[in-house]
């Protein structure tokens, strides 16, 4: 096997799918993993599906079971590594779940790794009319079937879960199950790729996350690892990549059909709208645990999106949401008891697995115990409390209240004056833009820096003159936000097509014991950004007038958080990310995919918060 290039994805050992390690380094066991040959026989098969292709499945039975055990299946397309004594390392993330006694299954999914077949990219729902068609969910069918009547000893339930696109396989499976699944859970699986989860956001292009990703799963069967000339890929993608229309013609050669279809599909058409989940989810088929974390890098939107669609179904109490304080699959690995440098008091991964991830499936496919909450749990950073609520998001004792970006950066409950000043500007350059998180930043996977900068210290940008902060006195009592926040943001720009980025940070008080360095901090809890272009509508985008003072809604999403007493509420508004977003030329052109280097041109950003213009922010606010 040629090494050189060849990346595996350390979180498949962990579960979680946010690093990247050579093959070479992955291969070295650590100590303290348990050897699982000794826990469970090892049974490797190739299980053939409904059209004849066969699919690369490992399945792990405990050595030591005293009765019929269900089988918790889990599909994958990075590959099941195995460590030095033949087991699969996929196996380290369920030790709860080993202890409480199931079969363990992971299978490559169609044309990934071991597995035949063609791989396609989120591979759309087959059309029930056809009944030659196969899709994931078919191919899980099939495997199940396969499973109950193979695998010796299994009680005749199985359970599905997995971890952002294996979150997206768990729904897939889930659509038109086999008779045999009745428990799954999907953790971070993407919605909806256009609006709000790896590839953009609100329109907006992940340029890292989309470029890489794309090359890493169509250059051949394995995970690629696009290679870059520099070690910051921020001065790479700014002058080596330039406009988005240098991909193809400089590297791609059109041989990525995911690049292409970023590039054939830059509006929300019918590509978009197929592939993402929302419309196939007409039923609760199965209980359902949906997983996302506050502080997720990749899919935050779609795991809360899939359980607020289902939740309009779920006439018999099967949809359940779990949010915690993690990155993406954080809630997999480690005790979670911090975040880069936030502490969350108390190890929220762990409780998860033990307490709230094992009863849950001991429920479903063992009949044991109770389940461990009624119908959404959430962490409410902050306060650093785990929480229950009935319904989500709540609205029992929240009072929507708005928060308004005021003149000379203040920020407060009530609203601008005539006699401020009615706005603020900065000019916003293409060709130096404000870098999403302190440089060098390292490709996506691989090297650390992707997985926790959505908790970055904002102070590594705050005062650019291409940034705009607007900040409270400090609170005299907690504001605890639970639900939806929206931004409301009036603003110009000087050109014809303008992206708007809205930060939410909470800025912690000067003394901060033991860690001093922690005195100022400036931690994002939302953030959002919105192609203008797209502001009434994603299907088809519109030039802006220039200069025009023009509204716009961006939703920060939901979040669960006390800014604490003493703490200052921040707003930082800026047009550049660069490189999780592409630049957007800040001139109107019909396709950004096409724009050339000549497009990109600078632009006098205006906000305003006048009481002709006032923008705000809404928050859901806990009242007691
Ligand atoms: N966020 C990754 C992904 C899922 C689905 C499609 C594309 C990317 C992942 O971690 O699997």
């Amino acid at each position: 096997m040629r090494l050189q290039g060849k990346v595996l994805r350390l979180g498949i050992l962990f579960g979680a799918v946010s690093l990247l390690v050579p093959v070479c380094a992955a291969a070295q066991t650590p100590a303290a993993e348990p050897d699982y040959s000794r826990i469970f026989t090892k049974q490797d098969v190739m299980i053939r599906m409904r059209d004849g292709v066969r699919l690369h499945t490992q399945i792990y039975a405990p050595r030591d079971a005293a009765q019929p055990l269900p089988i918790l299946l889990e599909r994958t397309p990075y590959g099941i590594p195995e460590d030095a004594k033949g087991s699969t390392s996929k196996l380290r993330i369920y030790d709860e779940l080993i202890r409480d006694g199931y079969v363990f299954v992971f299978q490559d999914i169609r044309g990934r790794f071991l597995s035949e077949g063609k791989f396609v990219m989120l591979r759309r729902p087959r059309d029930p009319r056809d009944a030659q068609a196969i899709d994931e969910g078919t191919d899980t069918y099939d495997t199940i079937d396969w499973l109950i009547q193979n695998v010796p000893h299994n009680n005749g339930r199985v359970g599905i879960l997995g971890i952002s696109y294996g979150g997206w396989l768990t729904v897939m499976a889930t659509l038109d199950p086999h008779p045999a699944l009745k428990a799954a859970s999907e953790q971070a699986s993407p919605a909806d790729m256009y609006l709000g989860d790896d590839f953009h956001h609100n329109g907006a292009f992940r340029l890292s996350y989309g470029f890489e990703y794309a090359s890493e799963m169509e250059t051949d069967k394995t995970n690629y690892a696009f290679k870059f000339s520099t070690f910051d890929t921020f001065e790479w993608y700014l002058q080596n990549l330039g406009a988005l229309s240098n991909a193809n013609s400089l590297y791609f050669h059109g041989e990525i059909p995911t690049w292409n279809a970023f590039v054939e599909h830059p509006n929300y058409d019918a590509y978009w709208a197929t592939q993402a989940v929302p419309p196939y989810l007409k039923r609760v088929t199965v209980p359902d645990l949906n997983v996302a974390g506050w502080w997720d890098q990749e899919d935050f939107y779609g795991p809360v999106k899939i359980y607020e669609t289902l939740e309009q179904h779920d006439s018999q109490h099967l949809n359940y949401l779990v949010v915690g304080p993690w990155n993406h699959g954080g809630w997999a690995r480690s005790d979670g008891r911090s975040l880069g440098k936030i502490d969350f008091a108390s190890d929220t991964s762990a409780y998860f697995r033990a307490r709230v991830q094992a009863p849950w499936f001991a429920y479903w496919l063992k009949d044991q115990g109770q389940l461990p909450f009624r119908e959404a749990l959430t962490f409410q950073t902050g306060s650093n409390q785990w929480k229950t609520y009935g319904q989500w998001p709540p609205r029992e004792r929240i009072t929507p209240r708005k928060l308004y970006l005021r003149a000379a950066g203040g920020l407060s409950f009530d609203p601008p004056r005539p006699e401020d000043a009615a706005f603020e500007s900065y000019l916003s350059d293409p060709a130096h833009p404000v870098p999403y998180r302190h440089r060098p930043i390292g490709r996506t996977y691989g090297v650390p820096g992707w997985t926790a900068w959505l908790v970055e210290d904002q102070r590594f940008v705050h005062l650019r003159p291409d940034i705009l902060s607007f900040a409270t006195a400090p609170l005299a009592e907690n504001v605890c936000v639970a639900g939806d926040l929206v931004v409301h943001l009036f603003a110009s720009t000087s050109g014809t097509d303008s992206d708007w980025i809205v930060k939410l940070i909470d800025v912690y008080p000067e003394e901060q014991r033991p860690d001093p360095t922690m005195g100022g901090y400036q931690l994002m809890i939302a953030d959002e950004v919105l192609r203008a272009r797209f502001r009434h509508g994603f299907e088809t985008p519109e030039p802006l007038v220039a200069d025009q003072v023009t509204p716009y809604t961006i939703d920060l999403h939901t979040n669960n958080h006390c800014f604490l007493e003493g703490h200052r509420v921040m707003v930082q508004v800026q047009s550049t990310w660069f490189p999780v977003i592409d630049r957007n030329p800040q001139k109107f052109v019909p396709n950004i995919f096409k724009a050339t280097d000549a497009d990109y041109q600078t632009a006098t950003q205006r906000v305003y918060h006048s009481p002709s213009y006032p923008s705000y922010i809404e928050l859901p606010v806990e009242t007691h």
